[in-house]
């Protein structure tokens, strides 16, 4: 396993026998503001354990670019993968394992969600975040639609999968168009919408005119790529050439 570490500040707050876990910026001003509790400092980086691929784990580090959380990688090679150990500590035996402290989560839209959770990328209210459920949910239908292709018909599929991606695409377009914010949900952006734009990145890899007639998926696209820190996200080098599928199809 390789690893590139770098750490982001925790902040522990601790209560009597109960604890708790803060890390966005505006939680710690308001603690520190409100809270008379005695505060600890930690470091506590977010750790990614996965293939050396963007798969299922592009969103996840465009969220923690965009939040200006740091993350440590752990990259897997399929070598030692198929020496099995690693596999049977996973609990579902499949990779990306994600860690916050003390929390390990397996399944990349429970990290989303989680992330979206912290850092504010879940609605304002529960019926906006049933709706950015909603969303992801058919966020992820497609996206397992486009690895069936790329893993098990990508000679004899690829093409079918081009021609159909229109209709796929088009309640997303409908949706975004008929929100003034140009998001899924509400008036700001949500792990759904990360989630969607790391999809439809793919999608131009493997049509680069796929989004020319559905003009809000291209702007959704265009602003969330125009995101400082998702612009130097995608622009540096280890991101920009580590492969979209472990099969190398694209
Ligand atoms: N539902 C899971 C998630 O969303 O995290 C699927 C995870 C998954 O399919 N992992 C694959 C894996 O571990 C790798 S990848 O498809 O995400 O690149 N495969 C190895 C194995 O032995 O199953």
């Amino acid at each position: 396993m390789q690893g590139a570490s770098v750490t982001h500040q925790k902040l522990r707050v601790y209560k009597g026998a109960s604890r708790a876990h803060f890390t966005s910026l505006q939680e710690q001003r308001a603690l520190t503001v409100f809270n008379p509790l005695k505060i600890y400092y930690t470091m506590a980086p977010y750790t990614l354990t996965y293939f050396a691929v963007k798969g299922r784990c592009g969103a996840l580090k465009m969220m923690l670019a965009d939040y200006g959380q740091q993350l440590k990688e752990n990259l897997v090679t399929f070598e030692q993968w198929g020496q099995g150990d690693i596999k049977a500590s996973c609990l579902f035996g499949q990779l990306p394992k994600f860690e916050d402290g003390d929390l390990v989560l397996y399944q990349s839209n429970a990290m989303l969600r989680h992330l979206g959770r912290k850092h504010g990328a879940y609605g304002k209210n529960d019926c906006e975040a049933s709706r950015i459920d909603m969303m992801n949910d058919s966020v992820e239908d497609l996206r397992l639609k486009y690895i069936k292709m790329i893993y098990q018909e990508y000679e004899t599929g690829k093409e079918a999968f081009i021609k159909d991606l229109p209709n796929q695409l088009k309640p997303f377009e409908a949706i975004l168009a008929k929100n003034k914010s140009g998001f899924l949900v509400g008036d700001q952006i949500s792990f759904a919408d990360y989630n969607l734009f790391d999809l439809l990145l793919n999608f131009k890899v493997l049509s680069s005119s796929c989004l020319d007639s559905f003009p809000a998926l291209k702007s959704l696209v265009d602003k969330t790529a125009a995101r400082p820190k998702i612009k130097a996200l995608l622009e540096c080098d280890t991101f920009k050439k580590m492969p979209i599928n472990g099969n190398g199809k694209q």
